[in-house]
């Protein structure tokens, strides 16, 4: 038992210079939500400033039953759909992945509550190589000036 609590503590301190340094870093977050709407869609740039691969492998937050992660394909008929991409999405060592309007986001399915906004709310991201980072979301029904229009803009 001894041995157990020392290697998790060793294991902590040592995960967090890493985490310090050169993790991964979340810009520019948002969460668009319509009102009275069952679900919401999160949007942010994913940024690596380790030389490892990444990938965001699950999330979750306390307003959403859960958290998926998206993305939008055109079906041979021109029809856009959302799926869940299973493997989650990888970031390159000193690269980005962008969550943007019409592509790739995650998606917070069942609402537990209506969300509103101006209000924040907390997404928890856990990552391949074990980092954990708690992003805090601004809430908007808009998409924030400056972003791309997403699917309506082809
Ligand atoms: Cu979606």
């Amino acid at each position: 038992m001894r041995t157990l609590i020392r290697t998790a503590l060793l294991a902590c301190l040592l995960a967090t210079p890493a985490i310090a340094h050169d993790g991964i870093h979340v810009e520019d977050p948002y969460l668009l939500a319509a009102p009275a709407a069952k679900s919401a869609a999160a949007f942010m740039r994913i940024v690596n400033h380790s030389d490892q691969p990444d990938r965001l492998v699950s999330a979750r937050s306390d307003v959403a039953e859960v958290v998926q992660t998206h993305t939008h394909t055109t079906t041979a008929e021109g029809v856009m759909q959302m799926r869940h991409v299973e493997e989650g999405f990888p970031v390159k060592g000193h690269a980005e992945h962008v969550l943007d309007r019409g592509g790739d986001h995650l998606m917070l399915m069942g609402l537990t509550r209506g969300l509103t906004p101006g209000e924040t709310v907390t997404i928890e991201l856990t990552f391949e190589r074990g980092e954990v980072i708690e992003v805090e979301m601004p809430v908007t029904d808009k998409t924030p000036e400056g972003t791309t229009g997403g699917h309506h803009a082809h």
